[in-house]
C-alpha cells in the first residue's frame, strides 16, 4: 500500500508539473486521513439551522387576527380595521405558557393572514393595528410581545405571515411592486423583532378568489410563488439578520407533510414531499405537520371545543413519532388569550406526556450490539453511546455493514410501551427496515406488528401495536434489527419508555 502511495506520489508530481490530471486526486483520496474513522455521510445531509429546527420537535400555532373577530377563516381584505377590536390587550405570555405545560418547545403566531391585516404597526400598510380605534388594539404588538414572552420562557418562536394578501392594491397586479414594496419589507420588519427565530412560515395559498386589492375587488392569481416572492432574496433577507430561522413551506427548508388531520406516513424520508418523503430526494426538506387541536377551524369560532389529551397524544405519535415536527393549533378568542378549556387540555396533555414518556427504562438496562465500528483517535462507537443523553456521540458500525442488531436486557421483567430510535442525521437519513422485537427468556422473541422500514430524526414506536391504546408489553429483553440501510447505520439514542 505505502509503496503503491510512493509510486502514485511520484507519478502525481510528474502529473502535476504538466497540468492537473485525474491520478492526482486519485492518489490524494487513497491516502485520506480520518483519525476518527467516521462514518462518510450519506448525501443529502441537513443544514445546521435546519438540524437545529428539527430538535424544536413540538410546537404551537396560534391563528389569531381579524378573522378572531369576523368569525371567518378567509377575510377578503376588506375588513374595517375597527373590526379588530380586542376586548383585552392580547396576551402571548398567557399562550406561550400554556403550550409549554404541554411540553412543547415554541410556537408560531400568525401576524398576517391572508386578509393582509398586520398585527403590528408596520410601515409598509395602513392596514395594520394601528388603524383600529380600540384602545386594545392600539397596544397590540404581536410580534414584539411574542418575542419577548418566548425569550423569558425559554422557547423557540416565529411568525407566520401571508404571502397572498387579499388587502394589497399590488398583489397579484402583474409587476413586482407587492414583493418589493409590500412583502419582503414586512418579512425584514419581522426578522427584525429577534435574530433567534426557529422559523418563518409562508403559506401556499395563491389566490384565485376575488379580494379587496386597494378597492378593486377582483379575482387575481400569480403562476410561480417561488419568483414571484423573490424567495432567494427573502431568504438571504432573512438570514443575515436571523441566521437560525428555517424558511417553511414556499421558503423551501421544511416542507409540509401532505394533509392538516396530524399524521405523517409510518416510512417518511427527509427529503421529497408528503406524508412519505422519497428515498431518491436531492435536498434535504424535513416534513412538519400541521394540525388543529380544536373541532372549528384554525381561528377561534364560538362554541368550538378542544380534542382530548389523548387524541392529542396519538397525533404526537403519528407526527413527532414519524420523522416530522408538529406544529398544533390552539386559537385565542376574542380576549386574545387562549380559552380556559384549551388550557386545562394542555396541561392534562403535559400530564400525559410525562407519565408515558417521562421515565427513560433503556437508562438502566445493559446494551449490547451484533458490531461496533472500529474507534478513532478520540470518538468511540461503541454502543453505549445510544444510553449516555448525549446527541453528539452515536453508534455505528463498520463501513460495508448494513444489518446489526442491539439488545437492551434488565435485571427484572419490565411493563414496555414505546421504544424512541433517532438517527445521527448530520451523516444523513439511513435506515430503510428494522424489526423490534420483545422476550421474557431471551429464547422465544414476539415481533412488534407496527411498519418499521425509516427512522430519520426520531421514530416512536409504541409496542403494542397501536398509537391508539396504551397497551403495555411484558419483557426482560428487547431487541432491534436493522435489516437495511443506506449505509452502516448510526444511532444517537435509543429510548424505551
Ligand atoms: C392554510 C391557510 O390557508 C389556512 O387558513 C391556515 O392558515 C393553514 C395553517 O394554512 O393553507
Amino acid at each position: 500500500m505505502r509503496k503503491n502511495f510512493v509510486f502514485s506520489f511520484l507519478t502525481g508530481i510528474l502529473a502535476l508539473s504538466t497540468s492537473m490530471s485525474a491520478q492526482t486526486f486519485v492518489m490524494v483520496d487513497e491516502d485520506r486521513v480520518s483519525p476518527e474513522n467516521e462514518p462518510a455521510p450519506v448525501h443529502p445531509v441537513p443544514s445546521e439551522r435546519q438540524l437545529m429546527w428539527n430538535e424544536t420537535e413540538f410546537y404551537a400555532f396560534f391563528h389569531y387576527g381579524m378573522n378572531t373577530y369576523t368569525n371567518k377563516e378567509w377575510g377578503n381584505g376588506g375588513e374595517d380595521p375597527n373590526t379588530f377590536a380586542p376586548t383585552k390587550v392580547p396576551n402571548p405570555r398567557q399562550w406561550l405558557t400554556a403550550v409549554k405545560a404541554a411540553g412543547m418547545k415554541g410556537g408560531i403566531a400568525v401576524v398576517k393572514h391572508h386578509d393582509g391585516f398586520c398585527l403590528w404597526p408596520t410601515k409598509t400598510t395602513k392596514h395594520n393595528v394601528t388603524s383600529s380605534s380600540n384602545e386594545n388594539a392600539q397596544k397590540t404588538n404581536i410580534p414584539d410581545s411574542f418575542a419577548i414572552a418566548a425569550r423569558d420562557l425559554g422557547m423557540k418562536y416565529g411568525f407566520y405571515v401571508s404571502p397572498w394578501d387579499r388587502n394589497s392594491q399590488y398583489w397579484g397586479d402583474g409587476t413586482s411592486n407587492y414583493t418589493n414594496k409590500v412583502f419582503l419589507p414586512q418579512c425584514l420588519e419581522l426578522a427584525q423583532f429577534g435574530d433567534d427565530q426557529f422559523e418563518m412560515w409562508f403559506d401556499g395559498a395563491t389566490g384565485g378568489e376575488q379580494g379587496y386589492h386597494g378597492g378593486a375587488w377582483e379575482s387575481r392569481s400569480i403562476s410561480n410563488a417561488q419568483t414571484y416572492y423573490d424567495v432567494p432574496n427573502l431568504r438571504d433577507t432573512v438570514h443575515a439578520i436571523s441566521p437560525n430561522c428555517v424558511m417553511w413551506g414556499v421558503g423551501d427548508e421544511a416542507r409540509w407533510i401532505g394533509n392538516e388531520q396530524g399524521w405523517a406516513g409510518e416510512t417518511n424520508w427527509a427529503m421529497g414531499t408528503g406524508e412519505y418523503g422519497s428515498e431518491s430526494g436531492w435536498y434535504w426538506k424535513a416534513g412538519e405537520s400541521d394540525a388543529k387541536a380544536t373541532s372549528a377551524g384554525w381561528f377561534w369560532h364560538s362554541g368550538e371545543t378542544p380534542k382530548t389529551a389523548a387524541q392529542l397524544f396519538k397525533i404526537y405519535l403519528e407526527t413527532v413519532g414519524r420523522n416530522a415536527t408538529l406544529i398544533l393549533n390552539f386559537p385565542p378568542d376574542k380576549s386574545g388569550e387562549l380559552p380556559a378549556a384549551d388550557v386545562k387540555v394542555l396541561e392534562e396533555l403535559g400530564q400525559m406526556m410525562q407519565t408515558r414518556l417521562g421515565t427513560d427504562l433503556a437508562l438502566k438496562a445493559k446494551v449490547e450490539a451484533s458490531e461496533e465500528r472500529t474507534a478513532g483517535a478520540t470518538r468511540n462507537y461503541s454502543v453505549g453511546n445510544i444510553i449516555d443523553q448525549n446527541k453528539d456521540t452515536y453508534w455505528a458500525t463498520n463501513d460495508g455493514s448494513k444489518t446489526a442488531t442491539i439488545t437492551l436486557t434488565w435485571d427484572e421483567e419490565q411493563s414496555l410501551h414505546y421504544v424512541t430510535l433517532m438517527e445521527y442525521i448530520r451523516l444523513g437519513q439511513r435506515v430503510k427496515a428494522f424489526t423490534i422485537e420483545t422476550s421474557t427468556d431471551g429464547a422465544t422473541w414476539k415481533k412488534c406488528s407496527t411498519t418499521t422500514t425509516t427512522i430519520g430524526y426520531k421514530r416512536i414506536i409504541p409496542l403494542g401495536g397501536s398509537t391508539s391504546n396504551y397497551t403495555a408489553v411484558k419483557a426482560k429483553y428487547l431487541r432491534i434489527t436493522i435489516n437495511d440501510s443506506r449505509a452502516c447505520p448510526t444511532l444517537h439514542t435509543v429510548s424505551v419508555f
